[in-house]
């Protein structure tokens, strides 16, 4: 069993801030987390699984591409461009460290009620003149901040998903699993929003991707490659599921906590539209004591009856997030240690080749977490 991990130490340059509650905080989602996965494969060291250090280049002409169906260009223009237009406008010092700008108003939905019929007839949003609003207009929530650093850590993380991509691409044939230490993650990112820590949504980018370089697959009712997003995350990738609800290929499923955040997304009924239903499948779970890891395992078992027995999935991506993890400071199922090799073991039953990208997951033994999913993958 071949096993590549890929990381890129521009991924650790971002660093953000998040409101927990009542409080202002240094996000979660920080730098250390990744040291922590690459100290622990270290400390395990394994013959099983060859850690590679991928460097974005300087070169910004040779960054990844963003396809528009994905992400809409004036959204990433406004990631690469919002934190210099607060430093030129003199709201941000360049030098402070520190500097990380948030949204403050958002053009909620139930705002188009005080403009009457006019705006409800264009149903859109226009964006403002004021910079402060741009953060707002591009973002659902407050957990996307944006600091000096952001936007080149996060096209470091989309780079190590292109490169695993390739890197899969090389040996189709070989069983392998990919794992992309992608920083910022990305399940949670829409068309034109950030959110949940997520700017570009590593997963669908690269599973377009994937997409355009395999060959076509000639049997079945699904004429591209058919490639199954399986996401693992704690929560809801609502990102990656918009993009593709009414899409055959890739199909989606996750398993996340139920009524957690993102909690506007992720029932069970939504089940994709058009020629993509059936092709979205949510398995929403209770959270810590209110399911047992049996209750997980089954879930867990289904989707990859899905993935392999209905869709026939020929590719896997997986969205692998450890925040399912029972002491994990955000999220957690009734899952321990130990659990996360039987986890591991159970991808790896679908006897196909896996591109894993690192989501969430932000207790201290994150490595650990990390070592022991490997280690099931690999038995
Ligand atoms: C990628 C990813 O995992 N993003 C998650 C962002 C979650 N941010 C909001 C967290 C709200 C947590 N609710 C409190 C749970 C306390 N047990
Ligand atoms: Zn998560």
């Amino acid at each position: 069993m071949r096993i590549l991990v890929l990381h890129d130490p521009q991924t650790k340059l971002h660093q953000s801030v998040e409101l927990l509650g009542h409080k202002l905080i240094p996000a979660h989602e920080a730098p250390d987390r990744i040291d922590r996965i690459l100290d622990a494969l270290k400390t395990a060291s394994s013959s099983n699984w060859e850690i590679r250090e991928i460097a974005l280049s300087e070169d910004k002409p040779t960054w990844p591409e963003i396809p528009p169906t994905i992400h809409s260009p004036e959204y990433i223009t406004h990631l690469r461009t919002i934190f210099e237009r607060f430093v030129s406008d003199g709201i941000v010092d360049v030098d402070d460290p520190d500097a990380c700008v948030l949204p403050e108003c958002f053009p909620h939905a139930r705002l188009l009620e005080a403009v009457g019929e006019g705006a409800n007839a264009i149903r859109e949003f226009k964006l403002p003149r004021d910079p402060y609003a741009h953060l707002g207009h591009y973002s659902f929530d407050m957990s996307a901040g944006i600091s000096k650093a952001t936007f080149r850590s996060v096209m470091a993380s989309v780079n190590l998903a292109i490169q695993g991509a390739d890197l899969l691409l090389q040996d189709l044939a070989t069983p392998s699993l990919v794992f992309a230490l992608c920083r910022p993650p990305g399940h949670h990112a829409c068309h034109s929003l950030a959110g949940g820590y997520c700017y570009i949504n590593n997963v669908a980018v690269v599973t377009e991707y994937l997409l355009s370089r395999l060959p076509p697959t000639p049997e079945g009712s699904i004429p591209t490659p058919r490639i199954a997003i399986f996401d693992l995350d704690f929560h809801h990738g609502n990102g990656t599921q918009a993009v593709f609800f009414s899409r055959r290929s890739p199909a989606y499923v996750s398993i996340h906590g139920e009524g957690e955040y993102p909690y506007y997304t992720g029932a069970e009924d939504e089940v994709g539209s058009g020629e993509g239903k059936g092709f979205t499948r949510n398995f929403p779970l209770p959270s810590h004591r209110g399911s047992t890891k049996e209750d997980y395992f089954r879930k867990l078992d289904e989707a990859v009856r899905v993935i392999a027995e209905e869709w026939r999935a020929e590719v896997v991506v997986l969205s692998l997030g450890f925040d399912t993890f029972n002491a994990d400071p955000l999220g957690g199922f009734d899952l321990g240690e130990e659990d996360y090799t039987e986890m591991g073991r159970r991808v790896r039953s679908l006897g196909l080749p896996v591109l894993a990208l690192l989501e969430g997951g932000y207790h201290a033994l994150l490595g650990t977490l990390v070592v022991r999913f490997l280690k099931g993958f690999d038995a």
